[in-house]
């Protein structure tokens, strides 16, 4: 079964994940993790942190030689940052927070928008730095790095996975179709919105910039989009099998996300089924490998009855705006119960650029999974061979010797 699980707090010594599951033989790219968690740490609106970190992924176990080898893979990545709280996240009883210096006061006046409260009452924390640093966004760069090995196991099949942001606040794209997908792709790595339209990107920089000076967060929305999908991947059949249930779960995970569209997403439930469904056409396929049909249209955006239909998966995520405002919200302290502004942390004022790079990690990771759910493969080699086979006989079922036939 793939699987993963991270460890890790924000201020601790460093983040921490376990990758189950990954077929053995796969010749992993470091660099290609690298990348990814270079483009996670990038975006207009981060905050002083960002300058920080430099996250790099050590690999501790499942490679040899630059190989998997079928064993659970754990990487971890430095917190930089750690040099300057190791006492105030020390895990050792007998080193106080302050033993090193100034004693950082307890976290009483829990955020609007944040975990801190609902955290602080469920797990009976006092001082609510004990849910802040495991809520907070750093624990994303682990699902990055697992995020960059699963996008290397769907690259021997041929699938790619791009994002953009298309919105910032009210900032939209102005697009009515779809940005295709190389459109996507071929944004530069440093790009500070993610943002295919030049105006919009401009737009968007300035209202970043507005809520800075106003002492708030700014939220938006990216679309991660997927291209070279295998028809067939999830199920019908049972709730939990659905892809696009699985694709929602996953993006939803992500902090500050509060809402998922698949496809035309929203839109779809306003407009009439004749404008919505994707219609069938037929292909002319010249002996091409492929299925003998098109659909002039990707409404669905990939996915129909919860299975993955051959075309590219695009999906959207809506993130709120960051829950730390410079000119904080109205709160109570938790000791005093006494009304006071909500505490101040360093953080970002808008990371929707850097919550893409980590849609795309969650996209990659559910599509690892359902690939490998329908293609298995404990070799690299065995993966990529079912695949081709799985392809190979659904084109098969349409050429014209095996059609209305017996086999
Ligand atoms: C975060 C607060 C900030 C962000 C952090 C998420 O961290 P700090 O309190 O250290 O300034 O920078 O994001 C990351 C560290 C990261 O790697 O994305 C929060 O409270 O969620």
């Amino acid at each position: 079964m793939f699987r993963f699980l991270t460890a890790g707090e924000s201020h601790g010594r460093e983040l921490i994940v376990v990758l189950d599951g990954v077929p053995s033989g796969l010749a992993l790219d470091l660099d290609g993790v690298r990348r990814d968690l270079r483009r996670r740490q990038g975006g207009y609106g981060r905050g002083k942190r960002m300058s920080i970190e430099s996250d790099t992924a050590t690999i501790v176990a499942g490679i040899r030689h630059g190989r998997t080898t079928g064993a659970p893979i754990a990487l971890r990545i430095e917190n930089r940052d750690w040099v300057n709280w190791q006492h105030t996240m020390s895990a050792d009883a007998r080193i106080p927070d302050g033993a090193g210096g100034a004693k950082r006061a307890p976290v009483t006046r829990p955020r609007p928008g944040h975990a801190d409260l609902a955290g602080g009452l469920k797990y009976g924390h006092e001082d609510l730095r004990d849910v802040l640093e495991r809520a907070s966004a750093r624990e994303t760069a682990a699902r990055v790095a697992a995020g960059a090995v699963a996008r290397q196991l769907l690259q021997q099949i041929g699938i790619r996975i791009a994002s953009h942001v298309v919105a910032i606040g009210a900032v939209t794209i102005d697009a009515a179709d779809p940005v295709a997908f190389t459109e996507i792709a071929q944004l530069p790595d440093d790009d500070p919105t993610r943002c295919t339209d030049r105006k919009a990107a401009a737009a968007m920089m300035a209202a970043i910039d507005s809520a800075r000076d106003a002492g708030d967060t700014i939220g938006g929305v990216f679309e991660v989009a997927a291209a070279g999908v295998p028809p067939g991947l999830g199920s019908y059949a049972q709730w939990d099998t659905r892809l696009d249930g699985r694709l929602a779960q996953a993006l939803m995970s992500i902090p500050a996300i509060k809402a998922v569209e698949v496809g035309l997403g929203l839109e779809s439930a306003r407009q009439p089924g004749s404008r919505v469904h994707d219609e069938i056409v037929v292909r002319p396929t010249d002996g091409d490998g492929g299925v003998p049909f098109a659909r002039p249209t990707n409404h669905a955006g990939g996915i129909e009855g919860g299975v993955s239909n051959g075309e590219e998966i695009r999906v959207r995520a809506a993130m709120k705006p960051i829950a730390t405002l410079m000119t904080p919200l109205r709160s109570v302290d938790i000791v005093t119960l006494e009304p006071a502004s909500a505490a101040i942390e360093r953080s970002d004022v808008c990371a929707v650029p850097a919550a893409a790079v980590i849609g795309e990690a969650m996209v990659a990771l559910v599509l690892a999974g359902a690939c490998l759910d329908r293609f298995g493969g404990d070799s690299i080699d065995d993966f990529r061979r079912q695949h081709a086979s799985a392809t190979a006989a659904i084109a098969r079922r349409f050429t014209a010797p095996a059609r209305g036939g017996a086999e």
